[in-house]
């Protein structure tokens, strides 16, 4: 079992299976606007908490799927500081006083480049991980993460973050369209509503996994470290064999 061999997560409704080098984490969205107590969300009278709660997972799972050298993708949901890119409806949808574009308690809600949209500081993307500025929910929208995908030779995608019913549900789906198998881990992606988080979940793995599977970030850790066993007694037992040869002559 190494990185390139076909692993097997435990997971709803039936096991999820991938090959590590071929598969990517697709953290979705883990902006300061959606999880600061001070952001735009919270604004909007949501409780953050519940977003909160897949940092500490989520960075976890980032640390074992990096020291793994797994290929990790972020996104962020944003626009243009023209807004030439921001549907009128999805600017005047709620009706609130201020909506994306204006100014919010961290620069300008949801426009690239402003303090609110970056990730937030616990998930912060290394140099050589691409980030996917999306203008939409689905992160295949109007993005070159398909063209990405299929550069890299990734066929499935372990999708974490926020909010559950919003982005990362339009993304699985998207994803499912294009030929993606997608595995969702319940403990790293949230919902500012306890209701949807239950019912995301639910239309994923529903009717044989009609969108994916649903899976605890726990399981995907017990299989990276599975791997890594494995390949540091490879190598534990070349540098036997490269002691006794040097013994030898
Ligand atoms: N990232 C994402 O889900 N964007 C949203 O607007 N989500 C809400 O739940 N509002």
């Amino acid at each position: 079992m190494d990185m390139y061999s076909t692993v097997t997560v435990e997971s709803e409704p039936y096991p999820f299976e991938f090959v590590p080098k071929q598969c990517a984490l697709l953290i979705i969205d883990m902006q300061r606007d959606f999880l600061e107590p001070d952001g735009f969300g919270a604004m909007l009278g949501n409780d953050v908490t519940q977003l909160r709660r897949t940092i500490e997972p989520n960075q976890k799972l980032l640390k074992a799927w990096r020291a793994a050298g797994l290929q990790v993708i972020h996104t962020r949901e944003g626009h243009r500081p023209d807004l030439s890119d921001l549907p009128l409806t999805k600017k005047v949808r709620g009706r609130n006083k201020t909506s994306i574009g204006d100014v919010g308690p961290m620069g300008r809600i949801l426009v690239r480049g402003e303090p609110g949209h970056d990730i937030i500081p616990e998930l912060y993307p290394l140099s050589d991980e691409p980030i996917i500025d999306k203008p939409g929910k689905g992160a295949f929208y109007a993005t070159d993460l398909h063209a990405i995908l299929q550069n890299r030779n990734i066929t499935k995608l372990i999708v974490t973050s926020v909010t559950t019913e919003v982005c990362v549900n339009t993304t699985v789906r998207e994803a499912n369209d294009r030929g993606y198998d997608c595995l969702v881990l319940s403990d790293c992606v949230g919902s500012y509503f306890p209701q949807f988080q239950v019912a995301a979940l639910d239309m994923i793995k529903a009717q044989g996994g009609i969108f994916g599977w649903v899976s605890q970030s726990d399981k995907v850790l017990t299989v990276l470290e599975l791997c890594l066993h494995y390949l540091l007694n490879i190598h534990s037992k070349k540098s036997d064999y490269f002691r006794i040869s040097i013994v030898c002559i």
